[in-house]
């Protein structure tokens, strides 16, 4: 297989799919030399079948906003595969979400998903409704006239959808309790649920956690402790919290946080009340982080700009996708940057991750960084399942060994000959084995 060829066919297909071809050629380019040792892959179509999604839903969602003004916007759900287990992934409420978006997302999802260790396969959806200023009862009304369309269309053992960008506890409240009274079930049909009706202890918390256990793994390899070390984190969400909570409880000094309006830099680090401060920010549902230089005025707030200029040990981008580009990863690099790991997905443009690369520098993909959140849905899954629940204890601690397994999985396949570890080609590569062969087992469907 010449993987150039598929990439223009898939170009040509699908014009204009900017985020979802890139996320295609990142894995492709580097899964190529496995793909073309094994025969059997060529034989069955593997990557023909694998780049194209299983299915997709595309459905207008109308719903009235407080002036009673009638809103129309588009909702998605890409089933992507499910070779090794039903569809799992998150629902994305953002003004910039397009279908190229959702197929990228779902994408990654799959590998992501096989990383786990967890019988999930790949799944994402959303809408470009975006949630910045609306007030609580329009979010329920779209969350309910969101659902209405979908529910048809995932179950327990079918497709299991939990939150993303604009997607938390409060959304996912309204999207399950409409799916409840539409399927007249109790299935838990939606991870990152409440306590109260079936959500998992350690799950708001899982993709930073993940993250950060991750990048112990990362720095071990080297003997590095992450203590004293600092870091710069992007967004100011539920997984930037997560990060900064696991960063200043493991000794590391977070410096930045930042949103749509810029960053802040804060020299005496963001630990304890200011994390919990972060939550209050977010839920003031405006979307900025500039009320933080009130509140800490220590800090320095820099308008419409991103964090990666200040010299840090470590770099997490925890926003959005191709947050962090090539000047951007230069400037890092300059400034002696130790370790960057993407905790948002696909975080690094493809020139971006190039550089880290070849300057052997850690760089952990999205798929391996934060698989943390969606593992930790796949326990939320075993929970209901078995109508149990675990301890927080008990949930940090498969969260951990998750997260080691998948470091030693992208060891295996991506340790090059001097050394370095390449963990953009191993997490694909392990990623994809486990798609393929599953996918060849169970025949041509
Ligand atoms: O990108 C992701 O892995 C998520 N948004 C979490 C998905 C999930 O099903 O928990």
């Amino acid at each position: 297989m010449k993987v150039n060829e598929l990439l223009l066919a898939l170009e040509a297909k699908h014009p204009g799919e900017q985020e979802y071809l890139q996320a295609v050629k990142e894995v492709l380019t580097t899964i190529e030399d496995v793909y073309n040792q094994h025969p059997e892959f060529e034989k069955n179509k593997i990557l023909e079948r694998l780049v194209e999604p299983d299915r997709i839903f595309t459905f207008r969602v109308t719903w009235v906003d407080d002036r009673g003004n009638i809103q129309v916007n588009i909702g998605y759900r890409v089933q992507f595969n499910n070779a090794i287990g039903p569809y799992k992934g998150g629902i994305r409420f953002h003004s910039s979400l397009n279908i190229s978006t959702v197929k990228f997302l779902g994408f990654e999802q799959t590998f992501k998903n096989a990383l786990t260790t967890l019988p999930m396969g790949g799944g994402k959806g959303g809408s470009d409704f975006s949630p910045r200023g609306k007030s609580s009862g329009e979010i329920m009304r779209f969350c309910q006239a969101f659902m209405l369309e979908l529910w048809r269309n995932i179950g327990p053992d079918t497709d299991v959808p939990a939150g993303d960008l604009g997607v938390g506890a409060r959304e996912i409240g309204y999207l399950y309790g409409m799916y409840k009274k539409l399927a007249r079930k109790n299935t838990g049909t939606f991870t990152g649920k409440g306590l109260e009706y079936g959500g998992s202890l350690v799950r708001p918390e899982a993709t930073g956690f993940g993250a950060l256990y991750f990048v112990v793994e990362m720095l071990n390899t080297k003997g590095i402790d992450i203590k004293g070390k600092t870091v710069a984190i992007s967004g100011f969400g539920n997984v930037a919290w997560g990060a900064a909570l696991k960063a200043s409880q493991l000794g590391a000094k977070v410096v930045t946080i930042s949103g749509p309006d810029g960053y802040i830099y804060d020299p005496d680090g963001i630990s304890g009340e200011k994390v919990d401060y972060m939550l209050e920010l977010r839920s003031s549902g405006l979307d900025i982080v500039e009320p933080y230089i009130e509140q800490y005025p220590n800090s320095v707030f820099h308008r419409g700009k991103k964090p990666w200029g200040e010299k840090v040990d470590i770099a997490l981008p925890c926003a959005i996708q191709n947050e962090l580009n090539k000047d951007d990863a230069e400037q890092l690099i300059a400034n002696g940057v130790l370790c960057v790991a993407e905790v948002s997905n696909m975080g690094c443009t493809t020139e971006a991750t190039d550089l880290f690369i070849e300057h052997n520098i850690f760089y952990g993909p999205g798929k391996a960084v934060n698989a943390g959140g969606v593992a930790t849905s796949g326990l939320e899954m075993s929970q209901n399942a078995m109508h149990i629940q675990w301890t927080a204890e008990e949930v940090d601690q498969r969260l951990q060994s998750i997260m080691k397994n998948i470091h030693d999985q992208c060891v295996k396949y991506g340790k090059t000959e001097n050394g370095y570890i390449n963990y953009a080609k191993g997490a694909n590569i392990a990623g994809f084995m486990k798609v393929a062969r599953a996918m060849i087992a169970q025949g041509v469907i």
